[in-house]
């Protein structure tokens, strides 16, 4: 299946074009622009804006869900698909299978057509519908295709920085600000794997926890003295199944070792699940999804304490 995301200039309109086809202002279109990162215009021969029609339909929809009453902020969170089910009383709609047209896309080097299709699967279905079941699977593909030769080492980096700009982007639109529990977050040191690291992140921001990213490959030791500068509670490690299983178990026990007692320490990713039996004040978890309850478990704690 491949999805056309190839504009022609007939699909192209200005800004004036759009204020008039969705009645939003011209300022609030620069105003989500710049604060939201959508839409997404790109320059015509003069510099100005132009959008293709796909923004525009989504433009249309959002502008539909303010008048009945929606925040932007919110809709830009969330998701259209999910504020408009809501809006309708219904659950959820799972988000669209775009996976093949984003791998043809990358094959065929269209990287900003690549970014701007997953940058609006984040808007449609919401981060975390997003992050679940887009990006974990993408990249799952992008790994599969590279291990059978159809994709080359600089192809999975070029995706590998798409995706991390979209999370990345989508990340710092939600507010941490005094969020808690604090967790600090990363890698152990050979542990080059990030990807699985920021949809933690992007998961813990949604949950509503305050996130400090060490990005990866931080040594042990710089962790611990991150943890205590920081005041944090939670030490969330990610780590791959090509992370060796001995420099991992020894990874966990030196850092748990260099934590202060109370501080706990989660692990997650591919690699994770064999830490089989799991020193006192480490926890595993098998999945993103784990992160909501493991959270609810920490704060029930702390409110009974
Ligand atoms: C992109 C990529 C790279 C990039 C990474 C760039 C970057 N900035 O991240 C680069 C090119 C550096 C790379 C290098 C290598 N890679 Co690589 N890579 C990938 C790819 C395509 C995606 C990577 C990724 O981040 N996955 C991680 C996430 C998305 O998956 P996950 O670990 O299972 O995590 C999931 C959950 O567990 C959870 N999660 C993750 N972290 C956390 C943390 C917490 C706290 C929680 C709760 C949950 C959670 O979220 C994820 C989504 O569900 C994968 C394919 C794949 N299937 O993942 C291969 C893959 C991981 N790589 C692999 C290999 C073999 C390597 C290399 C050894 C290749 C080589 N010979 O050099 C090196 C090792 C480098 C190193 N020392 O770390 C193999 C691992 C095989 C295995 N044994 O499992 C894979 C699976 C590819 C394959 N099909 O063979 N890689």
């Amino acid at each position: 299946m491949s999805t056309e995301v190839s504009k022609t200039n007939e699909d192209m309109l200005g800004i004036a074009a759009v204020e008039r086809e969705t009645g939003l202002s011209k300022d609030t279109l620069r105003v989500w622009e710049r604060r939201y990162g959508f839409p997404k215009p790109s320059r015509d021969a003069n510099g100005e804006r132009s959008y293709p029609s796909d923004q525009v339909h989504l433009l249309r929809r959002i502008r539909r869900l303010v008048d009945q009453g929606a925040r932007p902020g919110r809709i830009f969170a969330m998701g259209i698909d999910a504020v408009e089910a809501r809006a309708r009383g219904e659950t959820p709609t799972p988000p669209l299978g775009e996976v093949p047209a984003e791998i043809g896309l990358l094959r065929g080097h269209r990287i900003a057509e690549l970014r701007s299709l997953l940058e609006q699967a984040a808007l449609r279905g919401g981060l975390y519908e997003f992050v679940t079941a887009t990006a974990a699977p993408l990249a799952a593909q992008v790994g599969e295709a590279w291990a059978r030769g159809e994709l080359q080492v600089y192809e999975e980096h070029l995706f590998s920085e798409q995706l991390q700009a979209v999370l990345r982007g989508a990340i710092a639109r939600l507010d941490g600000a005094g969020a808690l529990p604090k967790v600090v977050l990363s890698t152990l040191p050979g542990e080059q794997h990030g990807l699985g690291l920021l949809m933690a992140q992007a998961v813990f921001a949604l949950e509503g926890a305050g996130c400090v990213s060490l990005g990866t490959q931080t040594p042990v030791r710089e962790l611990a003295d991150a943890v205590r500068a920081e005041g944090a509670h939670i030490v969330a490690l990610s780590t791959s199944g090509s992370y060796p299983a001995g420099q991992l178990k020894d990874g966990v026990a030196q850092l748990r070792a260099a934590l202060p007692a109370e501080v706990e320490l989660w692990c997650g990713g591919g690699g994770s699940a064999r830490l089989r039996q799991p020193a006192p004040g480490v926890r595993v978890l098998s999945d993103l999804a784990g992160i909501r309850d493991a959270l609810d478990a920490w704060r029930e704690a702390r409110a009974s304490a």
